[in-house]
């Protein structure tokens, strides 16, 4: 039976993917594309009935951020378990499909394992350069060249050639666009303890900045209920700092106005190299905003 409790490397993520469709009808999987080395875009979609509009999570688009990859693993569980338990979740597949994608970065995030565990961007090379890779949060056409991204692609921060020029971030565009019904957009990351909402490009405030500050302050207070981990809350530019070209400012102004960011744990003690007994209970808190977060979507339609 699958390890919840410890980091798994990218075969062995695959390998659940494939498991958990194996045993659950509710469960699909959905190659979006492939990454610059040719790897699968796999996403996993929940669905107990067709046509319905849809909400999508995130995780492990910075492939050293591995508390994330762990967290998406365990909701894909939580999720078919709890489906005809939990009467929230229950009500929220009877009217949604879920898409979750564990491994948004394969290439980094193997690249994490064999190589650098600090790896953060993609594995494209830069034609001039000997610096590798661009940064896929910064990479989004929104904003995209503007501050708090970088035009040097030796930096952690390199925006890319052009918008969308990583086949990862194109891969969810032209999903996010075809699929045209996605209702709620997660993006998660670690770390920092922090849900963020738009704008990272601009300081123009949001225009549903009142209810997607409101929906923050709730989904982060369930978040805490569980083990008191405390977390901030508002928009990217006034909470964490200024990123031009990043996920959540995107889907906004698609028009998807649930957009968020998380930073899971923790404050920097360990940082990106979080112990894994640490896995399970950050997977726990998170999926309590996450639900408040799927459940508000769900009631204002
Ligand atoms: O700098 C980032 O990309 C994010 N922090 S991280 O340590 N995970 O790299 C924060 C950026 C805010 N998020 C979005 N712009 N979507
Ligand atoms: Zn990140």
């Amino acid at each position: 039976d699958f390890v919840y409790t410890t980091y798994h490397d990218l075969n062995s993520i695959y390998s659940f993917m494939d498991m958990l469709v194996a045993e659950n009808s509710m469960v699909s999987k959905v190659v979006i594309g492939q990454s610059y080395e040719k790897r699968p875009l796999n996403v996993l979609k929940f669905s107990t009935g067709a046509n319905r509009p849809g909400l999508w999570i995130d995780t492990g688009i910075h492939s050293r951020e591995w508390v994330t990859q762990a967290s998406g693993i365990w909701f894909a569980k939580k999720i078919v378990t709890d489906y005809g338990r939990d009467p929230v979740l229950t009500d929220i597949l009877n009217n949604y499909d879920i898409f979750l994608e564990i491994v948004t970065n394969p290439d980094g995030y193997a690249y994490t394992h064999s190589r650098d565990r600090m790896w953060r961007k993609t594995r494209k090379p830069n034609p001039g350069s000997s610096c590798v890779g661009v940064d896929p949060n910064r990479n989004w056409d929104a904003g995209f060249g503007g501050g708090g991204s970088s035009n040097n692609p030796c930096t952690e921060t390199y925006r890319g050639p052009s918008a969308h020029s990583e086949s990862e971030v194109k891969a969810i565009v032209d999903f996010v666009k075809s699929h045209g019904k996605i209702k709620a957009f997660v993006s998660i990351h670690s770390y920092s303890q922090m849900l963020l909402y738009p704008y990272g490009y601009t300081r123009t405030p949001a225009k549903d900045q009142a209810e997607l500050h409101e929906l923050a302050r709730k989904a982060i207070s369930e978040l805490q209920s569980l083990y008191n981990t405390s977390y901030r809350y508002g928009s990217i530019i006034t909470t964490i700092y200024q990123a031009s070209g990043g996920t959540i400012d995107w889907t906004y102004d698609q028009g998807i106005k649930y957009s968020y960011t998380f930073e899971l744990r923790d404050t920097g003690r360990y940082g990106f190299i979080l112990p894994a007994n640490q896995i399970v209970p950050t997977a726990q808190e998170t999926w309590l905003a996450l639900m408040a977060i799927m459940e508000h979507t769900k009631n204002n339609p």
